[in-house]
């Protein structure tokens, strides 16, 4: 029975809309949503998936959720009706912040996809209540502060679920909290499974985001990935994943063992995909429960466990792997490891080749090692990310198991990224194209017949612009931050890290002032947009906020300068943040050091949302130049078998390339009296060392390339009509990025459900 907001109200006797705050209207309609969720009924089959992940960033629901009941314009066009305002009310929401990056992200986008898919395919992972650290500026610094996001009413739905984890020293129990997520205009439902201890103690947090890390029985779920540069901190994060992946366990062999399963056939009932090795302890807990509690053999439940396990790889960072040190273990679960060293003897038995060994000499355990030799599939998460996968870094393995490797091209679920951030687009492409493209994106190709229109062109430029002024207001209102909304908007949002290269995005703002200062104006200004956290323990990417910081400063404030260039920070970026900041951008940044960034869907979302890439031949940038050719993408800098080549070489020196005209003078204003004025001489001073003398992800290399690509973006953005043609090349191709086909190809390839 369809029932509206008002009724809804009306039925329990509720003041009117009109009498209501946007806070009041905001919980009513947390009410309202989820009364109208329980009116879906599970997604069924026989097998199901099990998508564990440590982080699931989701984002506000609100928007999502009535997007995908299909009622987000009625509700809206209600609380008009009422003098009210949806956006508004959309402010209230707290977002969770159960992510770091992408990794959670493209968790989240795949939960939506497999229910509007239709999959019966569920996340399990943790509730931290703090998450992820809130960022603040001071002294041109980021500073790390707790962040509370669970609220007396929220998304999250109790449960009488929960189950007894065992440690070594004690044992915790569980409660299973439920949030649910709803396909697009479908009839059924399924749920992220978020698990957490009875009670957490917020009293042992210290000065802001530490905390006492002897009380893991009551702060276990409190913080999402705490300092792990700790001996303290790497236990207690292995005291997370096992609390995780036993709950996951458990939750699996109950659900199959409900559906008639023995747990000799549980392979037909559940298959589980370990989003990178945060989860992989679940193969040997499963192993464990098997032989422990259902009296099946050894081997019979290593092949079981194999063969419903698939595993995710989503970085060549050798320091990202993950390998935990056999007493760590010890100490923590020692139970697992005796699981563990079995395995380990299996592999020795049959390999002697110390790369693939699951214990090494060290005595540590590399996961991801036990992953591919204990479970049926290993993908990375774009075409060039899995052919190195396949050809360096994980040669070896591909050599014993060439079947289990294949590649998911990761993708964004255009509910979020196009439908609810970007309405006046979604608009206008229905207009043009009709609403196949909301089922299936690749119907996006249709744009293509109006490649040579003027008035698309002008149609899509005023969105673009509207689109600013609307970010402008965002802000200027939350951030005290005011954009020329008439100047092209050079975007590079994403987590602080050395490879994705933000120093040389700041190197050539520091070009484009000095250039400035000589004379040497653009023809129009530009504001130049950076957002993203920096892990507390990671110093280099400290300096470099600081760096980004201290030159906004500077910038800004000078008259000369700012009528042509503005340089911003946002602070705290986060996914509302996104959703705000994509649409409104001219140039993505995707500058990753070729070869290091395993996939990208940032940039996935600026293309969809008619910006134009400015990019390396890395992650899926390779596969957006192949789709969209040549000449509607702007790609600069060394390709990834030449990088990876210096790499084996050791011959790249960072010096060399310093001492080039047009680089020495950019690098040495790093710690000039101008900065030195606003900043930290120490951070400054360490920042430049760094990229003089080791430039471990090669800035200098690519700059010049860099320098003059740009510019001549810039320049072709003056040509409109050349301009917006790209644009819509770009939108008419992007289909290929969306989720629903990622998903289709895990359903079709892996996990087999239907
Ligand atoms: C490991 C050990 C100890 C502490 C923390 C970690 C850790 C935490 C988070 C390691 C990795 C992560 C997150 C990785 C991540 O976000 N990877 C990104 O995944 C995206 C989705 O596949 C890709 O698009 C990005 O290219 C990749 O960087």
């Amino acid at each position: 029975m369809s029932y509206n907001f008002t009724d809804f109200l009306q039925k329990r006797n509720e003041k009117q809309i009109s009498e209501m705050t946007n806070q009041e209207i905001y919980y009513k309609l947390l009410e309202y949503v989820k009364e109208r969720a329980d009116e879906k009924t599970a997604n069924n089959s026989k097998k199901k998936i099990y998508y564990i992940s440590a982080e699931f960033l989701i984002g506000k629901l609100l928007s999502n959720n009535l997007i995908n009941l299909g009622i987000y314009k009625e509700v809206r066009e209600e609380l008009k009706a009422a003098g009210k305002n949806l956006s508004h009310v959309e402010e209230v929401e707290t977002e969770p912040s159960l992510g770091n990056g992408g990794l959670g992200r493209l968790a989240s986008c795949f939960v939506d996809s497999m229910s509007t898919l239709g999959i019966n395919g569920e996340g399990v992972g943790l509730n931290y209540h703090c998450g992820l650290f809130r960022q603040v500026f001071k002294n041109n610094e980021q500073k790390a502060e707790a962040n509370y996001w669970i609220e007396d009413q929220s998304w999250l739905r109790d449960t009488n679920i929960g189950y007894e984890v065992k440690f070594k020293n004690f044992s915790l129990h569980s409660k299973l909290k439920r949030i649910d997520i709803l396909g697009y205009e479908k009839d059924t439902k399924n749920y992220l499974n978020l698990f957490d201890i009875e009670s957490v103690d917020y009293n042992l947090i210290e000065n802001g985001i530490s905390f006492d890390e002897e009380n893991v029985e009551k702060n276990l779920t409190l913080f999402l990935y705490p300092d792990d540069s700790t001996k303290k901190g790497e236990l207690l994060r292995i005291y997370q994943q096992y609390f995780m992946v036993s709950n996951a366990a458990r939750l699996i062999i109950a659900e199959a063992t409900e559906k008639g399963s023995n747990i000799h056939d549980l392979a037909d009932y559940a298959f589980v995909q370990i989003n990178d090795t945060h989860p992989s302890m679940v193969i040997p807990e499963l192993i464990r429960i098997m032989t422990e509690e259902h009296n099946i053999s050894f081997e019979e439940a290593t092949e079981i466990v194999t063969k419903m396990t698939g595993y995710t790889n989503h970085t060549i960072l050798a320091e990202a792997l993950e390998k935990w040190p056999l007493d760590y273990l010890e100490e923590v679960v020692p139970n697992i490891v005796e699981i563990i060293k079995k395995l380990d003897e299996v592999i020795k038995g049959k390999y002697s080749d110390e790369k693939v060994q699951i214990i090494d000499e060290q005595n540590r355990v590399h996961m991801a090692n036990m992953d591919i030799h204990f479970s049926s599939s290993v993908n990375g998460v774009a075409y060039l990310h899995t052919e190195i996968l396949k050809n360096s870094e994980l040669k070896e393995f591909y050599e014993i198991y060439p079947d289990k490797f294949n590649n998911k091209t990761n993708g964004i679920t255009f509910r979020r990224w196009l439908e609810s951030c970007n309405e006046d687009l979604a608009d206008y492409l229905k207009e043009l194209i009709g609403t196949g493209y909301l089922t299936d994106a690749e119907n996006l190709k249709e744009l293509l017949k109006y490649v040579d229109d003027k008035n698309v062109y002008e149609k899509l430029s005023q969105i673009k612009h509207e689109n600013k002024i609307k970010l402008k207001k965002y802000l200027q209102h939350t951030q005290g931050i005011v954009i020329d909304e008439n100047s092209i908007i050079d975007t590079q949002i994403k987590r602080f890290h050395e490879y994705k290269r933000q120093q040389m995005n700041a190197l050539y703002v520091i070009k484009k002032y000095l250039d400035i200062k000589n004379g040497k104006l653009p023809e129009r200004k530009i504001t130049v947009l950076f957002g993203g956290k920096a892990a507390p323990a990671y110093i280099i990417a400290q300096d470099i906020i600081h760096l980004i910081l201290c030159l906004s400063e500077i910038i800004n404030n000078d008259p000369e300068v700012n009528k042509y260039l503005n340089v911003y920070l946002v602070e705290n970026y986060n996914v509302g943040l996104a959703e705000k900041i994509i649409p409104a951008t001219d140039i993505s940044e995707q500058i990753s050091l070729a070869s290091k960034e395993a996939s990208g869907t940032g940039n996935m979302k600026f293309m969809l949302n008619g910006a134009l890439t400015l990019g390396t031949m890395d992650g899926a940038n390779v596969e957006i130049h192949e789709l969209v050719g040549d000449d509607n993408i702007y790609i600069f800098g060394k390709h990834s078998d030449n990088i990876i080549e210096l790499y084996e070489t050791s011959g790249y020196v960072s010096k060399d390339y310093y001492k080039q005209d047009g680089i020495k003078e950019v690098v040495d204003f790093i710690t000039s009296d101008e900065l030195i004025k606003v900043g930290n001489k120490e951070r400054l001073e360490r920042l430049q060392n760094e990229l003089i003398n080791k430039d471990w992800f090669m800035t200098l290399i690519d700059f010049e390339d860099y320098y003059n690509t740009k510019e001549r973006m810039f320049k072709d953005y003056e040509n409109k009509d050349l301009w917006y043609k790209q644009v819509i090349n770009n939108i008419a191709k992007a289909g290929f990025f969306s989720s629903d086909r990622t998903i289709a190809q895990y359903e079709d390839e892996i996990w087999k459900t239907k």
